[in-house]
């Protein structure tokens, strides 16, 4: 009999490197996707079968965290072996636009799901695993964090995924639930969300490089992160739900990097250098050379600039994780460094731009966007 797992947040980043992970091991896939009124199953239509497929492994369900009704629905059909509950109002600068939403979906969320369980009379067979964040930390009240490290939420979306962190460890302890939360640390990969600020630096180098942007805007340029490649991150997520005994864990890199590093090592893999001048809300990043001879930038050319607009109402400063008990005791270990993601994210955006760049070059109007 093949595994199922269930997964929520099947359309996103992680949901996408999951659901091929755990095809590979021969599982039958299970996600829940949001109606939309456009596709949003870009990251995982490579993945699908049809639905006229008898052989299917990957089943899409309509479903929303803020609807119990459909997740017991879906759950009592499907009868999961593992649940990966990674759906999510994931963006932290969003979250302060819509707190209620995101308390509803990624905290409550969180709570329908591990009710669902219950209310099936799924607690032994079923396992889940909760998608907790480093964003959990906040301000800063030791380094390197570890599972011990008490939490200071900065956020509506870290306040709500506190709840849904502690209703988990919760239902474990109160039901024997095999329950864990994954506090992992931020992860990127060429199908991070257009908006993070890795993938926005990325798309912004390509653009850039090719003509059809002319500068960067970005926020805090001194944030520090822990940033690893999701496709690690899921290996994780999967052994977490593999273990004699339900745990937490604390997955990270444990070397931490400045937003401001990050996008001079994503410029740099396209030939440019930047140099930054200026502070907070001035500061500016010029480009020194550009030994592309493909890339027409003139060297002294402001190519970043920051906008207070992307500035946060309280920032989290400091990540720097501590994987030792991930280390140890799942085995786990990163096979990406940072300049390999860096590389990585890069060339794959610089793959997308170039149709836009052809276009524009055959004399089709192109916007010229500031992002
Ligand atoms: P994404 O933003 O890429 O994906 C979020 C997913 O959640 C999407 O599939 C989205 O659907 C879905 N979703 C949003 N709201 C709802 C809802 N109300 N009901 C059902 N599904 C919903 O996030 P990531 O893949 O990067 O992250 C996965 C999870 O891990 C999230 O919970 C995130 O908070 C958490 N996390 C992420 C980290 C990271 O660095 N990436 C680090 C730590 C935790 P749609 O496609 O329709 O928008
Ligand atoms: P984060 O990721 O908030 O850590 O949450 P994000 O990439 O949005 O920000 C990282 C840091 O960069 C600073 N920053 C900017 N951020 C964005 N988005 N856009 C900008 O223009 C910009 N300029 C500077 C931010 O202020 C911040 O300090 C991510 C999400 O995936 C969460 O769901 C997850 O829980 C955490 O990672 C771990």
């Amino acid at each position: 009999m093949k595994k199922k797992a269930l997964l929520t947040g099947v359309t996103g980043q992680d949901g996408a490197y999951l659901t091929e992970l755990l095809l590979s091991k021969g599982y039958e896939v299970h996600g829940i996707k949001r109606r939309s009124s456009l596709f949003n199953t870009e990251r995982i239509d490579h993945l699908y079968h049809d639905p006229h497929d008898t052989e299917r492994n990957m089943v899409l369900h309509f479903g929303d965290l803020s609807d119990s009704t459909n997740l017991i629905r879906i759950v009592q059909q499907v009868q999961p072996d593992e649940i990966y509950n990674l759906g999510a109002m994931s963006h932290v600068k969003v979250s302060f636009d819509t707190p209620e939403y995101t308390a509803n979906a990624d905290g409550i969320g969180t709570l329908r799901l591990l009710e669902a369980i219950r209310i099936l009379g799924l607690e032994k067979k079923t396992r889940i695993y909760q998608a907790s964040t480093s964003e959990l930390y906040g301000l800063v009240q030791a380094v390197p964090q570890s599972e011990t490290t008490p939490f200071y939420p900065r956020s509506p979306y870290a306040v709500a995924k506190l709840y849904a962190y502690w209703i988990t460890v919760n239902y474990r302890e109160a039901y024997g639930m095999y329950a864990c939360n994954g506090i992992l640390f931020n992860h990127e990969s060429p199908l991070r969300g257009e908006t993070f600020v890795t993938r926005k630096i990325t798309r912004a180098v390509a653009k850039i490089a090719m003509g059809l942007q002319d500068k960067l805007f970005l926020g805090n340029l001194d944030a520090q992160r822990d940033w690893g490649h999701a496709k690690d991150y899921v290996e994780a997520m999967y052994l977490i739900l593999q273990q004699d005994q339900p745990e937490d864990f604390v997955i990270a890199t444990g070397v931490t990097t400045r937003v401001r590093e990050f996008v001079r090592l994503a410029f740099a893999e396209v030939g440019i250098e930047v140099a930054f001048k200026g502070d907070g809300a001035d500061e500016k990043g010029y480009v020194v050379y550009c030994s592309n001879p493909d890339f027409q930038i003139e060297p002294g050319k402001e190519i970043v600039s920051v906008d207070p607009r992307y500035f946060r109402p309280t920032e989290v400063e400091l990540l720097i994780g501590d994987p030792s008990k991930s280390t140890s005791k799942l085995g786990w270990k990163p096979k990406y460094n940072l300049q390999q993601l860096v590389e990585e994210m890069v060339a794959a955006d610089l793959e997308l731009f170039q149709k836009e760049r052809l276009l524009k070059e055959a004399g089709y109007a192109i916007k010229n966007q500031f992002e």
